[in-house]
């Protein structure tokens, strides 16, 4: 087992990953830039060290800054957290040349996956459901224009580097299509450093459906079944669930089950999640996989009972998963919501700033997931999200209702949140319902 963890993120989830250390007797290492400096999360990790200033480039993202430190506190491992380098095959080859453990899969199983052309051709292989459209790469316009009238119109181009809705367009016709994909592939080559780009059929309504799974070094591979992530807001979550509200068993058994064969042919170590549209026929497809810990793994924690960056820890360091799959028994429901530094009122601008008050929920069934405290000062510098309220209860009526009175126990202030948005979506009829579509939160918040 590693002998000290060096954390390359700030924020809720390096607390997050400094309670799984603790909880492993195992060392942690705290980085942490200007901007983060005496922040009260950095005092429960062992050691806490300043690699550099406010923004992100010359402190969270500067992979010699983070060697060093990993170095200068004999770190023998690293984990990237979500976002910054955590999907960045290339710092996991770094650490690998310096003989630091990268918290994650191998550069290779992180690349494969990662470009959404090469996942997308591992799932066809796997027989993971997957939309029609162009064999891999487009490089030849006419050519694509055929695919496009051979699956029917309307289309979506994307980059195969693109991730979380960035490098896609909509193309309702010829026309549309021959301007979006050389548009696309300079975009992307300009954002991503590949100007790669593939169609596929576009689905105007959809649930996200998206499955986590983790696997070992030693070949194993389970998944830790769904969650609903549909109510977004410009690709940012607001809610996520599980299990998903009003899926079909047999369906739900077919997508868990081939997200777990796909990242097991992927020779995958690490948690990853499989993103899904489903459609109004109950039909699932492949969006793209995550490669690292999600925001919402909180949610599967608690219907599964797993410790989601524990077990990651444990198959970096080459242990055999804890569990197998028939042990894993999905148990009541749980929802998260995202409480974010914003204000819902003014088209969600942010809202950084000191917090004077922050009063938390408790109560049964009640996890509050954050770094912040009563005088503590929300920087300006990175993502708004401040904390994140996750229930479990027995049955998803339940669980919203328990989510209706812990969202009544916080507190915050003098900062606007999102906090009085998810009041009002827990008590909202089409919520309580379930089975809300990826296009339903923005409808509503126009009403
Ligand atoms: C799609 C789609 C419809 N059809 N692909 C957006 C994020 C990226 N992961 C993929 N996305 C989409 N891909 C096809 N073929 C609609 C979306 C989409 C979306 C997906 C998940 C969650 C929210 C979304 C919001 C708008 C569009």
């Amino acid at each position: 087992m590693f002998n000290r963890v060096l954390i390359a993120n700030r924020g809720e989830i390096a607390l997050r990953v400094i309670r799984a250390c603790k909880e492993l007797d195992i060392e942690c290492v705290c980085v942490y830039s200007q901007a983060d400096a005496g922040a009260p999360y950095l005092s429960m990790a062992d050691q806490a060290v300043c690699i550099g200033p406010a923004a992100a480039a010359e402190s969270y993202l500067d992979i010699p800054r983070l060697i060093a430190a990993a170095e200068i506190t004999s770190a023998d491992a690293i984990h990237p957290g979500y976002g910054f380098l955590a999907e960045n095959a290339h710092f996991a080859e770094v650490c690998r040349d310096c003989r630091i453990e990268f918290i994650g899969p191998s550069p290779e199983a992180m690349a494969l996956l990662g470009d959404k052309v090469s996942a997308k051709n591992l799932a066809k292989s796997s027989r993971v459901p997957v939309f029609p459209g162009s064999e891999g790469e487009i490089d030849d316009i006419d050519e694509a224009a055929q695919i496009a009238d051979k699956i029917g119109y309307p289309v979506i181009v994307k980059a195969a580097a693109g991730g979380g809705g960035r490098g896609m367009r909509v193309c309702r016709n010829e026309n549309d299509l021959r301007k979006n994909v050389s548009a696309a592939s300079q975009e992307a080559e300009a954002a991503f450093g590949n100007g790669a780009v593939y169609i596929e059929k576009f689905l105007e309504s959809a649930r996200h459906i998206e499955v986590q799974v983790i696997g070992d070094k030693h070949g194993d591979a389970v998944h830790l079944y769904e969650r609903d992530c549909s109510v977004q807001r410009r690709h940012q979550k607001l809610i996520e669930e599980a299990p998903a509200p009003h899926v079909e068993p047999k369906r739900r058994d077919e997508v868990c089950k081939a997200a777990a064969k796909l990242i097991k042919k992927a020779e995958y170590a690490g948690a990853a999640t499989v993103e899904f549209l489903l459609d109004d026929k109950q039909n699932f497809y492949m969006l793209e996989v995550n490669t690292r810990v999600q925001v919402e793994h909180p949610v599967t924690e608690m219907i599964t009972g797993v410790d989601i960056v524990k077990t990651q820890i444990l198959v970096a360091a080459g242990e055999p998963l804890p569990f197998r799959q028939r042990e894993i028994k999905p148990r009541g429901h749980a929802i998260e919501c995202r409480i974010n530094a914003e204000d819902p009122d003014h088209n969600f601008a942010p809202c950084p700033g000191p917090i004077h008050r922050f009063d938390v929920p408790g109560g049964p069934g009640v996890r509050f997931d954050s770094h912040c405290v009563a005088g503590y000062r929300v920087p300006s510098n990175y993502d708004s999200m401040i904390a994140k309220l996750i229930v479990h209860a027995d049955t998803r009526r339940d669980a919203i209702r328990r989510m209706g009175r812990a969202l009544r126990e916080l507190e915050i202030g003098p900062i606007k949140t999102t906090t009085p948005l998810h009041r009002r979506l827990m008590d909202n009829h089409a919520f309580i319902e379930g089975g809300v579509d990826i296009h339903w939160l923005e409808r509503m918040l126009k009403a």
